[in-house]
């Protein structure tokens, strides 16, 4: 039976993360004040205006340093098990609220139940990818040209590790950063989207919760809350020597900027342009579930959503009639009716994009096979809702290099062999995912090589969307390098030192150098 949050259970969530109609947006542990002004995030899904948040003052983010500056001291002193253990904990608490805060996510953001339930998920899973690796923060050691002499490298943590992210996914990425953070020995200082602060403070509770159990210190986990001013307090910090954006381009390019000047570091997880190349040996079946969800799921605000179809001229009618029919079964509506596949766009802005990009296509010379439109009537009062897209046009379209957060699909053809797709597909300035739909070793393994794609993601025979944590998960080019989440991302969160010991009673010179003076 499927199960429509109505508006006493949305009342019900918020009490169960103590969230109230007006809120403080500043906290360092389980102590919140705030002298800001005040935001409201308004529900994508019916319009309302859920609740308000302070914003983080100056004076406000100042005491957030400082406390995590001091929390700092205590955290990097407890051995990175012990520090998995209390990620261990975070995660026992996120498997008990995994419902209420998926549906707070789905209600605040707009995606679909099932996505609000798997981005909680998400964030479980990567804490434990990141209790089993508070064990396993290990380095190299080596052998030294000197007699008596050995090197080794260790991995310690950095200090302050700020975090930017975006509306789309408003709390698994945060947990993408904080999981690995706190087991390296860092502490954190988040920002979340100024159109999702409840999720965010939801979470923080949680995890004040945890820290307030263990008697651990204030300021390990801090949440500030605004728009990009706020985020401008920390680019500009030399005290935050990491600092993890999440968003569009054109943030990421003055955040790296910043930082650089300072000479800090940044992770940056951009725009991406993602493409799924589908040769005559696809399995169309496949090709349709994989390019459907990737280009619809999270109304296609996803970064790694489904943004090009890039399809064999032999079999591109066969793929075009499938998709069109697959998009007449779509159920666009509430998210938390867990019948519908589409929810809203995040805002009426997002919708005015969308439209834009549509009319665009079609003056550049595309043309529509499914319409989109906005909607109206009962159940569409927000007028967020748009009808999901397909526009047949050409890769140097302008509106097809550019990223839409939007569900719009861009159709287009290639002739002669693999490497053509893939040229295509190369051809924009973004590089986060790709995929191939191909029973064709051949083909697959031509894309997976150096030849092939160039982006940070590449998979066969699955969409481009949906990764799984255990992966490092960025692009390259315009999306910025930076690489969060499996793997081995936790490198960035940690300074690395390289240490020569002499356990001889002469100082022998690297290189055979002479110094004689005594
Ligand atoms: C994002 O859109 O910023 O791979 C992250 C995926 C998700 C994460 C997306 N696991 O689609």
């Amino acid at each position: 039976m499927s199960e429509v949050l109505q508006a006493t259970d949305i009342a019900k969530t918020l009490e169960i993360f103590e969230i109230g109609k007006e809120n403080k947006g500043t906290s360092t542990g389980s102590y919140w004040f705030s002298s800001g002004e005040i935001i409201s995030s308004w529900s994508p899904v019916d319009g309302e205006c859920i609740a308000s948040v302070q914003t983080t003052s100056e004076a406000d983010y100042e005491v957030v340093v400082k406390t995590a500056q001091e929390a700092f001291k205590e955290w990097r002193m407890l051995p990175a098990p012990k520090r998995g253990e209390i990620v261990r904990q975070f995660a026992e608490v996120l498997r008990h609220y995994k419902k209420p805060l998926g549906k707070l996510v789905s209600y605040e953001m707009g995606k679909s139940l099932q996505e609000g339930y798997g981005e909680v998920q998400e964030m479980i899973d990567i804490c434990d990818f990141a209790v089993g690796l508070s064990r396993q923060l290990h380095g190299l050691t080596m052998h030294s040209e000197r007699p008596g002499h050995r090197m080794y490298e260790q991995y310690h943590p950095m200090g302050i590790v700020g975090i930017i992210s975006a509306f789309n996914f408003p709390v698994a990425v945060w947990s993408w950063n904080t999981a690995l953070a706190w087991v390296c020995g860092d502490v954190c200082i988040w920002k979340p989207s100024e159109k999702t602060p409840l999720t965010a403070l939801a979470c923080q509770k949680l995890i004040a919760g945890v820290l307030e159990k263990n008697e651990l210190p204030d300021g390990i986990s801090c949440l500030i809350n605004g728009d990009y001013k706020v985020g401008e307090f920390m680019t500009e910090d030399k005290r935050i020597p990491l600092l993890s954006a999440t968003g569009s381009i054109r943030m990421g390019k003055i955040v790296a900027q910043r930082v650089a000047s300072r000479l800090g570091k940044s992770l940056l997880e951009l725009g991406g342009n993602n493409a799924i190349i589908v040769t005559p040996d696809a399995d169309i079946k496949m090709t349709v579930i994989g390019a459907v969800f990737g280009a619809v799921g999270t109304c296609g605000q996803r970064c790694t959503s489904t943004r090009r179809l890039i399809v064999h001229e032999d079999i591109y009618d066969t793929v075009k009639d499938a998709l069109v029919t697959a998009y007449k079964q779509l159920r666009i509506g509430n998210p938390l009716d867990e019948n519908n596949h589409v929810g809203p766009l995040i805002d009426k802005q997002a919708v005015e994009k969308y439209s834009a990009a549509l009319e665009k296509v079609v003056s550049e010379g595309g043309k529509l096979l499914v319409q989109g439109g906005v909607l109206e009537g009962a159940g569409y009062e927000s007028g967020c809702y748009v009808k999901p897209a397909i526009a047949e046009g050409n890769n140097d379209y302008e509106i097809v290099q550019e990223e839409t957060f939007a569900p719009i699909l861009y159709l287009m053809k290639y002739a002669g062999d693999v490497s053509d797709a893939i040229e295509i597909q190369n051809d924009v300035v973004q590089g986060l995912s790709s995929a191939i739909m191909t029973n064709n070793l051949r083909e697959a393994e031509q894309f997976l090589s150096y030849a092939g794609s160039d982006c940070g993601i590449a998979n066969v025979n699955i969409g481009t969307s949906g990764a799984e944590i255990g992966g490092a998960f960025g692009g390259e080019k315009e999306t910025g390098g930076g690489r969060e989440s499996g793997s081995d991302a936790w490198k960035v969160y940690m300074r690395r030192q390289t240490n020569t010991i002499n356990y001889t009673t002469e100082l022998p010179l690297a290189q055979g150098i002479k110094f004689d003076i005594l």
